[in-house]
């Protein structure tokens, strides 16, 4: 059995990622590709119970290492316990987030040193690395507008805005360096728009597949 792919969405707050994992989910189910969907941090029991914590607005003292070390544990949990099974049966699988939000959260955003959070990433992923990642890129403002809309801001909406500047000028350094991985998405544009162009990078994951 030929091993799944797997994708990761990243982006800041309100970018569209889970709008748009929904959409590729539906796209590849039409091409009769089996899929999982999954988040980060999440997708387990564990991880969700570490999510609750991380988002928990009240949990105003956490020091960025201990939120970086909270971030890999629920990550080590979901590849061993999810994402490997899944990609060995055959499935591909769709992840909200994945370890670049840890480069570009703890990393640019809170100033974590990049060598550590990468002796982590080798640690807890023993080789794995998306197949393909769908940056969707949009001006802070913009992307806490929409997700602001939604519900009460979690800790990590609360922070400021120059904070989320920081993110997505990380997260915009790590598409620079990986562009054959990474496909960088003006995610301002309508909906429509931004989903012809995730749909070309799916067609030509789908190509090398074949
Ligand atoms: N985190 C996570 C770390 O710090 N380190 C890590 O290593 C990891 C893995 C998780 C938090 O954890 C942190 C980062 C995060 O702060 P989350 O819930 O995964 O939080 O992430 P959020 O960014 O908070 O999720 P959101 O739901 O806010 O944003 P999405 O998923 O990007 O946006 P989505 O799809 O819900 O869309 C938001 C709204 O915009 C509309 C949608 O309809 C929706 O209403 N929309 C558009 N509107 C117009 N035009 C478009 N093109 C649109 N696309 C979407």
């Amino acid at each position: 059995m030929n091993r799944g792919k797997f994708i990761s969405f990243e982006g800041i707050e309100g970018a569209g990622k889970t709008t748009n994992l929904t959409y590729v989910a539906d796209y590849l189910a039409n091409h009769g590709i089996s899929v999982r969907q999954t988040r980060e941090p999440g997708g387990t029991r564990l991880g969700e119970a570490v999510r609750d914590i991380l988002l928990d607005a009240t949990q105003d003292q956490m020091v960025p290492e201990a939120e970086l070390l909270l971030v890999f544990a629920a990550r080590t949990q979901h590849i061993r316990q999810v994402i490997r099974p899944a990609l060995a049966a055959g499935h591909w699988v769709l992840c909200d987030r994945f370890t670049d939000a840890s480069y570009a959260y703890q990393g640019a955003g809170r100033d974590l040193d990049k060598t550590r959070i990468a002796w982590l990433a080798d640690w807890a992923q023993q080789g794995l690395i998306p197949d393909l990642t769908l940056l969707l890129d949009i001006p802070e403002e913009q992307g806490l507008a929409r997700a602001r809309q939604r519900s009460a801001p979690d800790r990590f909406e609360s922070e400021r805005l120059d904070f989320f500047a920081q993110v997505r000028a990380g997260y915009l350094q790590l598409a620079k360096h990986a562009p054959g991985r990474i496909t960088c998405i003006d995610a301002t544009q309508p909906l429509s728009q931004v989903q012809q162009h995730i749909q070309q990078a799916i067609q030509r994951l789908l190509s090398h597949d074949n």
